[in-house]
């Protein structure tokens, strides 16, 4: 994530398959080799003629950029980087501070899947659903829409799952649904513990 002009694809933190049954290994070697290096790319092309931004890391060019195409592209880099980060075979429960905190503000580990799956349904088109908190350290279950981040709503992500089809449609079709109760298989909430907990 410190990372700067030109960036790099990087590599996935698990092999293709490690994700089996839950994400085939060809959804994500499309994802990852395909939409995520075009990003990469797009972003670079971006950015050459751009010497005042080349220093800047992601999370800079989200909040100084104006360019819609650098924007488009940081964002789509920074997500993916996100989500792919946060997915681990076998999956990880919140642990700690954060664990207590999802039992405070939603009821328990159940209560939160079911509200996020409801956040996540109920997204129109194209984006992300993330787990975030704002700068008091509140929870919160967002949505955004292509390639925004929370970041440009003051909010600090700690989870996401991408909601493009081509995420899930290979396997799970049209069914947002199951691609979800997957996806809660092999996230890594251990890593967004220690995001919250500034342990990461
Ligand atoms: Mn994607």
């Amino acid at each position: 994530m410190h990372q700067t002009y030109p960036f790099q694809l990087m590599p996935l933190p698990y092999a293709a398959d490690a994700l089996e049954p839950h994400i085939d290994a060809k959804t994500m070697q499309l994802h990852h080799d395909r939409h995520l290096k075009t990003y990469v790319n797009n972003l670079n092309a971006a950015l050459e003629d751009c010497p005042p931004l080349q220093n800047c890391t992601l999370r800079q060019l989200l909040l100084r950029a104006r360019d819609i195409e650098i924007l488009r592209n940081t964002g789509g880099v920074f997500n993916h980087e996100f989500f792919f980060n946060g997915l681990t075979p076998g999956g990880r429960p919140p642990t700690g501070l954060l664990a207590e905190r999802i039992q405070r503000r939603y009821g328990g580990a159940v209560e939160f899947q079911a509200q996020f799956k409801a956040k996540a349904l109920e997204l129109f088109g194209s984006g992300y659903t993330w787990l975030c908190c704002n700068r008091h350290r509140q929870l919160c279950i967002v949505n955004t829409q292509n390639q925004d981040t929370p970041l440009s709503q003051g909010l600090r992500p700690l989870a996401c799952i991408d909601i493009w089809e081509h995420a899930y449609y290979l396997k799970h079709y049209n069914v947002r649904a199951d691609y979800v109760d997957d996806w809660f298989r092999v996230a890594d909430f251990g890593r967004a513990s220690q995001l919250y907990d500034g342990s990461l």
